[in-house]
């Protein structure tokens, strides 16, 4: 009987322990310096770093490899004020009237307020949208629904490949996720299977960028090893 799935070879080159030290330490320093930006220069950004982080990020892992992910570049100056305007709508209401006390304090050592030039300055907005099932189309049918798997782990994965690819590309980034943001499926024509997942403005940082003093926890506060 003919295979019905195909496999092939592992296409994996063994490095020398000391090649992987130094690819490691590198990969470390690099991703180390990586910071949430919020304050974003108006230089333009070459497209194809954008296309590569998000071939890089379409390469992750996703539940049953569906890739249950649609990556929306914005770089329209109209688009990013309207999305500007409806975020800082939500945003408004919720630094007012909805976030708990006990949340505010969480986030006063980020210092963010409900403006948000970011989506504006920034040469790119990327939305993310995962998808949470697909349709399959097939001729003179009716499209049947297939449901995906592990949506949001799957797309937070790709979302991880696609900072980590922006910042080694000398870029900084912002991920924003303005609450509710149900507002971007209508803005920007996704169906009715994709739901936002976060936006993430892109660019160089601005002259006067500044950056909130926190700190990530040691290896010894997030590491069990048995
Ligand atoms: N969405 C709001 C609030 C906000 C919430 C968390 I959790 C943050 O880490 C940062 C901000 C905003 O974007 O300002």
């Amino acid at each position: 009987m003919a295979e019905e799935y195909s496999f092939i070879p592992l296409d994996f080159k063994w490095v020398t322990p000391e090649q992987q030290l130094e690819a490691s330490r590198t990969f470390l320093n690099m991703i180390s310096k990586r910071k949430t930006v919020r304050h974003f220069s108006k230089e333009p950004v070459p497209f194809e770093l954008i296309e590569n982080a998000i071939r890089a990020a379409g390469t992750a892992p996703s539940g049953a490899n569906l890739q249950p992910w649609t990556f929306v570049v914005i770089g329209d100056q109209a688009i990013k004020r309207q999305i500007r305007v409806a975020a800082e709508k939500e945003e408004q209401a919720f630094y007012k009237d909805k976030i708990t006390p006990e949340w505010r304090a969480a986030l006063a050592p980020l210092g963010t307020d409900w403006v948000k030039t970011h989506l504006e300055d920034a040469p790119y907005v990327i939305v993310v949208f995962e998808q949470t099932y697909n349709f399959i189309n097939e001729a003179g049918k009716e499209p049947k629904i297939m449901k995906n798997y592990y949506v949001r782990e799957s797309v937070g994965i790709a979302v991880g490949f696609l900072l980590a690819s922006l910042t080694s590309a000398g870029l900084v980034t912002l991920t924003h996720t303005p609450s509710p943001m149900n507002f971007l499926s209508k803005l920007l024509k996704r169906p009715p299977n994709e739901r936002s997942f976060v936006v993430i403005p892109v660019g160089y940082p601005a002259e006067n960028a500044r950056v909130p003093v926190i700190f990530k926890k040691n290896l010894d506060q997030i590491m069990v090893k048995f």
